[in-house]
């Protein structure tokens, strides 16, 4: 009986864990620093609205400023007490469509700190080609309905 119990709230928190949103820190474990390719690092990544984006540096020599498509494209940073600081600055995906991130100091941005990504309303289905399928679906959240499935199919059968 208690088993049960438990395998139920495990299914329960399993399904509640898929429905979080999915914290991105930009450039990993690089952060955000001078000479990296952000782009390379937005490749292949689905950001969806309720992501958070993380900018982490812990040389306080630059920040992060949101813009729009053209002051991306030309490294123009709006006045600087627009700007995020802290370090560790959390970025919610609020809205859908194309968004631009750059760092304001210096020629910081000519030099690579900069991000454009596209925000999706929802999860897209994984394109069809089966090749692609693999790298489409996360390993944390495929994981998790793997062991989703199994505590319910358990559950079924205690
Ligand atoms: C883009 O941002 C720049 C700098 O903040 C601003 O001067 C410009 O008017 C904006 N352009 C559009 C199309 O909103
Ligand atoms: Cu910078």
């Amino acid at each position: 009986m208690s088993s049960k119990i438990f395998l139920i709230a495990f299914f329960v928190a399993i399904v509640a864990s898929l429905a979080l949103a999915t914290e991105y820190v930009v450039g990993d474990d690089a952060g955000w620093k001078l000479n990296f390719d952000y782009q390379k690092w937005a490749e292949g990544k689905q950001f969806v609205v309720g992501d958070e984006l993380i900018f982490k540096y812990t040389d306080k020599t630059h920040n992060v400023h949101r813009v729009n498509g053209t002051a991306f494209q030309q490294c123009m940073a709006p006045a600087e007490s627009e700007a995020l600081t802290s370090g560790s600055d959390v970025i919610t995906l609020a809205t859908p469509g194309r968004k631009w991130y750059i760092c304001g100091v210096g020629k910081h941005c000519a030099n690579g700190m900069k991000l454009a990504i596209t925000v999706s309303a929802e999860v897209q289905a994984p394109a069809p080609s089966p090749a692609s399928v693999a790298d489409k679906i996360s390993p944390r959240k495929s994981c998790a309905w793997i062991l989703a499935s199994m505590a319910f199919f358990r559950m079924m059968m205690a």
